[in-house]
């Protein structure tokens, strides 16, 4: 304690300036003596959970409270030491309260189990509503933050928290029952599901007590379901639970799962026995090319009644004209035997005038080009008209053609197109050293005609210029051969042959030698053409030369013969005193020289063979 300014004065008074308190000396010091000393608020109250720190106690310090997590100030944090009267006091005094979390949240489809409190450290239990169920956490705690938080350790805001917080309870998947099929929405709590029956079912209870057709039932806020609906035969006739007869039998519905049995129309029995009614055997006679067929339409047996009385006929029974193959049905009647056991009979086949069953027809067929078609049923080519082919002189039927076609049954040609082809000569080639063309494109079949030419500086020996393929496939003319003279020689086209005027000069035995040595002989001039031809062609090498030719009379003297042998015949050109064997001794031929006043010129004349300064003609075959 400090004692300032102690005087009488002012102990007299008991008067203390502000911020001073009166003391009694007499406790301290002095007796009976009074004293201002400062005032002292004295140490200030520390409160639960929170902390003060002070400047000090007396007047004038302060003071400053300080909260430990999750906790606050009630009113003030400062305080300060002030003087009421003569009585130093805090300002206040300092408090901490628990912060407050507020409501605590909603989670979907739970339910909070309300705590002590919303403030921090309590806590709320959370269950799930009806028909939830939960999976994680179980309670809330209000944390020194102020905030609820799902776990207390961790602090984490429950605003948009775990969605699935709780879900809806599972009541499992139903099979569907027997004879059912089900719709379900789902199968958590407040799902549906519906049962449908098959046709003859209906909707019961476990008991078996029918409900509704369409029956709903739905997943329980206890995760079961509230129903487990099957499916029961409701009706006996539908489902075939009877003892009606399976074919002629009618079942009807008399109740639930109740029936009864009668025989439908046309038959006869009790329901649980039924007979057809019978009709007298079929009385209509078949047409020409076709039959009935009969059989009871709804049935998979059927017999042909071509043989109406092998099988008695019963009621529904259908008999149906049908045409043999090969013939179109031009009208289709049903006859059936009624129910009274009598026929139905809407037509006669067998009526005048009539064609029940008509031939088919198959495609017109006409004659091949360059051939002829024959038919045995007045070309109408319907079923079974049978054609035949033939082709015209010159032509012949190709490998794939069809002597014979038959028109089917289905409508269609036996065999294949009829097509006439020309005939085929053997095939002609081109000579050597020739060429041969063709007018017909050298398919070498009848009408063709090919012409055959030589190579320049050959010439056509032997053979035809013109070979033609006739009907018969033998070719006209014979094969052409191209030949060529040889040096020095000339060719005379009428007879082929090849002949020279030599330029020099020998007997006639020397001449023919000389020939023989180029492969021929002394020429020849058998006719007037010749004659002619070899005049130009000595005469070409020289005017004044007598020329030897092949012809003598040395075997019998008078008896001309060529040089081949060969007599000679009418054509001679003598000149008109010769022959004249002057001396005896002309036994060989030539020509006069081609100017003279004495004698004919170029005309034949005797002479002796000996002679050895006359020139020669030869001749050769090409
Ligand atoms: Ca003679
Ligand atoms: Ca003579």
């Amino acid at each position: 304690m400090i004692i300032k300014n102690i005087t009488t004065s002012t102990l007299s008074q008991r008067y203390c300036e502000m911020k001073y308190q009166t003391v009694s000396l007499t406790d301290i010091v002095i007796p009976q003596t009074l004293a201002c000393v400062i005032a002292d608020c004295g140490i200030i109250s520390t409160p639960a959970h929170g902390d003060v720190r002070c400047t000090g106690t007396t007047y004038g310090e302060t003071c400053h409270l300080t909260c430990h997590d999750g906790y606050e100030r009630l009113s003030r944090d400062n305080f300060t030491c002030q003087v009421h009267g003569d009585k130093p006091t805090w300002s206040g005094e300092p408090e901490c309260i628990p912060v407050s979390c507020g409501t605590p949240p909603e989670f979907p489809h739970t339910t909070i189990q309300r705590a002590s409190g919303r403030t921090y450290g309590n806590t709320c239990g959370v269950t799930c509503a009806d028909g939830y169920e939960g999976t994680n956490h179980q309670r809330v705690t209000c944390h020194s933050t102020g905030n609820w938080s799902l776990q207390a350790e961790a602090l984490q805001p429950v605003v948009g928290g775990p969605d699935l917080f709780c879900q809806r309870k599972d009541c499992a998947r139903l099979p569907p029952p027997a004879h059912g099929s089900l719709t379900c929405s789902g199968t958590r709590y407040q799902d549906s599901c519906r049962l449908t029956c098959e046709p003859g079912y209906k909707v019961a209870e476990e008991s078996g007590l029918l409900l509704h057709s369409l029956y709903n039932f739905r997943c329980t806020a206890n995760g079961q379901w509230n129903k487990k609906p099957s499916c029961v035969p409701s009706d006996y006739c539908q489902l075939g639970l009877h003892d009606c007869h399976p074919e002629h039998g009618v079942c009807s519905l008399t109740g639930h799962q109740a029936f009864s049995c009668r025989c439908r129309v046309g038959t006869v029995g009790n329901g649980t026995h039924c007979e057809r009614t019978l009709c007298p055997p079929f009385p209509v006679t078949e047409p020409e090319n076709g039959f009935f067929s009969c059989s009871i339409p709804t049935s998979s047996a059927a017999d042909t009644c071509q043989s109406a009385n092998s099988t008695q006929p019963e009621y529904e029974v259908v008999c149906v004209l049908h045409c043999n193959h090969g013939y179109d049905r031009l009208i289709y009647a049903e006859y059936s035997c009624r129910h009274d056991g009598n026929w139905d009979i809407p037509f006669n086949p067998k009526s005048p005038g009539t064609t029940a069953c008509l031939a088919v027809k198959c495609p017109d067929l006409s004659s091949p080009l360059h051939g002829r078609m024959t038919c045995n049923s007045g070309y109408s080519f319907r079923y079974p008209e049978a054609c035949s082919f033939a082709c015209d002189r010159g032509y012949e039927l190709t490998s794939t053609s069809s002597h014979e076609r038959h028109c089917q049954t289905d409508a269609t040609w036996s065999g294949n197109n009829t097509e006439c082809i020309a005939v085929q000569c053997p095939t002609l080639y081109s000579p050597a050293h020739g060429r041969m063309s063709c007018n017909h494109g050298y398919s070498f079949r009848y009408p063709e005609n090919c012409t055959f030419s030589c190579n320049h500086g050959y010439n056509l020996y032997a053979g035809s210029t013109s070979r033609n393929c006739p009907a018969d496939r033998t070719w006209s003319g014979s094969s052409a051969r191209c030949t060529r003279c040889p040096d020095g020689y000339v060719y005379y086209q009428p007879n082929q042959l090849c002949y020279k005027a030599f330029n020099q000069r020998g007997n006639y035995d020397e001449a023919a030698a000389t020939c023989s040595s180029d492969g021929g002989t002394l020429a020849m001039p058998r006719d007037a053409g010749i004659n002619r031809f070899l005049i130009n062609l000595k005469n070409a090498v020289d005017n004044n030369a007598l020329f030897w030719f092949g012809m003598t009379d040395r075997v019998r003297e008078g008896s001309w013969v060529w040089a081949d042998g060969v007599p000679l015949g009418h054509f001679k050109r003598w000149d008109p005193r010769q022959p004249d064997d002057a001396y005896g001794n002309e036994d060989c031929v030539h020509y006069f020289a081609g100017n003279s006043a004495i004698y004919v010129r170029n005309s034949w004349n005797d002479y002796p063979c000996s002679a050895a300064y006359l020139k020669f003609i030869c001749q050769v075959a090409s």
